[in-house]
């Protein structure tokens, strides 16, 4: 929850899981962010189920996007995100291993209005470093918000829907048999 007038910008979350209860991981998920100081979500993508990108023989994933508004700095956001995912039992075994919740920060700020965080800082990199190239982050991400733009690593500004359809994995993507999540 926010105050209706508190100052806040959007952010972008990714979320996935593809262990456990996945479905209702990422609706407890949304609703635990909801229900924190100074977070809002405001719109929710349709559900994806995708194929594993990189890592071991994992189970497909479920994936979508949430635009959240926020009064907290980026790195009080990722601390959150990160409560979160031990909420739902997340345990870090193996790099880009499978998860019942996994929730990146994929940007913060918007482009158009110059407010977006640029940062190389390995403990939050913002954008999303992987982001541009991935289409369970991308997809979703356009459906929810079709004019949506992106910054590459390149410093190039992209819509991301286009950067959706150049994906390496879009054909691994399908929508979810899973009801809107809000
Ligand atoms: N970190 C730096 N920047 C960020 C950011 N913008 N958002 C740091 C979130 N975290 C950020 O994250 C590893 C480190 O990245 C943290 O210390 C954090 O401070 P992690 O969540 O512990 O580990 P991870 O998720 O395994 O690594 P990473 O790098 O977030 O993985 P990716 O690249 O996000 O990939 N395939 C499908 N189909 N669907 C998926 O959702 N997800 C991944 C994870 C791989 N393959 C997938 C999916
Ligand atoms: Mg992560």
């Amino acid at each position: 929850m926010i105050p209706a007038d508190a100052p806040a910008t959007v952010a972008v979350v990714a979320l996935g899981a593809n262990l456990g209860e996945r479905e209702a991981a990422l609706r407890g998920a949304l609703d635990a962010l909801d229900v924190v100081d100074g977070v809002a979500v405001d719109a929710v993508s349709p559900v994806a189920t995708t194929r594993p990108v990189g890592g071991s023989d994992q189970p497909d994933y479920l994936n979508a996007v949430a635009l959240v508004r926020t009064g907290l700095a980026p790195d009080e956001l990722l601390a959150v995100l990160n409560r979160v995912e031990a909420q739902f039992g997340r345990v870090r075994l193996e790099r880009w291993g499978p998860r019942t919740l996994d929730l990146d920060l994929i940007s913060y700020g918007v482009v158009q209005t110059g407010t977006e965080v640029v940062s190389d800082d390995p403990r939050l990199t913002l954008p999303h470093p992987r982001a541009h190239e991935r289409a369970f982050v991308l997809v979703p991400w356009s459906q929810v918000q079709p004019d949506a733009l992106l910054r590459t690593p390149g410093g190039a500004v992209r819509l991301v829907r286009e950067l959706a359809e150049a994906a390496p994995d879009r054909a691994d993507l399908e929508p979810a048999d899973v009801g809107p999540l809000r």
